[in-house]
């Protein structure tokens, strides 16, 4: 099992120049801006503060390294599909995610995280396209799920599934980081598909 609780910070980069090769396998988190990216790690990781979290979107805007336990290190990601950024910022971005999956990477798994809410965005498409060129596995976590009841939260599964399958999708994982449960369930699934 991996211990999720020796997580600690490394360090952020903003500019594509500023990225090193790999240290170790990389699970990278990644999806739109709010999505719960930063909360998600830090309910894995039974810390508070290492990711910084924001109620306004776009918090993170840098790549975070979180070296973890054994070889894994966790990449916290800068949210997409953020209108309110400016040309220049979103000129950023693109050569930032470029520059990190387009170089050679040790990335064991993406993680794409999606609001259960609401249906995936042409950007998140977009994301799960890139994975899938790059021939990176990857698995939808649906965030949030204490904001449905039971009776919503099935038919939305069921539209995630209908709409994700025929996307290589590997697995469909809900989530919620005000449920223990769903972060153990997270990091026994986690710790198979990464055999430590
Ligand atoms: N109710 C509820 N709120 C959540 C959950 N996960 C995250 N949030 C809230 O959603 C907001 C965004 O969370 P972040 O973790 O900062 O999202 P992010 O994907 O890292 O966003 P960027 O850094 O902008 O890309 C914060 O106000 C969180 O408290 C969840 O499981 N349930
Ligand atoms: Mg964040």
């Amino acid at each position: 099992m991996i211990n999720f609780r020796k997580t600690s910070f490394l360090t952020s980069f903003g500019f594509a120049e500023q990225l090193r090769p790999s240290t170790g396998r990389e699970v990278v988190f990644c999806g739109r801006s709010n999505a719960g990216k930063s909360s998600l790690i830090n309910k894995i990781c039974g810390q508070n503060k290492l990711a910084r979290v924001s109620s306004s979107p776009g918090k993170t805007t840098t790549i975070n390294f979180f070296p973890s336990d054994g070889d894994i290190t966790l990449v916290d990601l800068p949210g997409y599909g953020f209108a309110r950024r400016s040309g220049e910022e979103l000129e950023r971005w693109s050569k930032l995610m470029e520059t990190y999956f387009g170089t050679e990477r040790n990335i064991a798994l993406a993680l794409v995280l999606l609001d259960c809410r609401h249906d995936p965005t042409e950007d998140d498409l977009d994301m799960i396209e890139y994975m899938n060129r790059f021939g990176i596995e990857y698995w939808a976590i649906l965030t949030k799920t204490d904001k449905l009841n039971k009776t919503e939260m099935s038919a939305r599964s069921e539209r995630f599934e209908e709409v994700l399958r025929p996307l290589n999708c590997a697995r469909i994982i809900p989530f919620t980081v005000k449920n223990e449960e769903s972060a153990e369930i997270l990091r026994t699934l986690l710790s198979e598909c990464l055999s430590l």
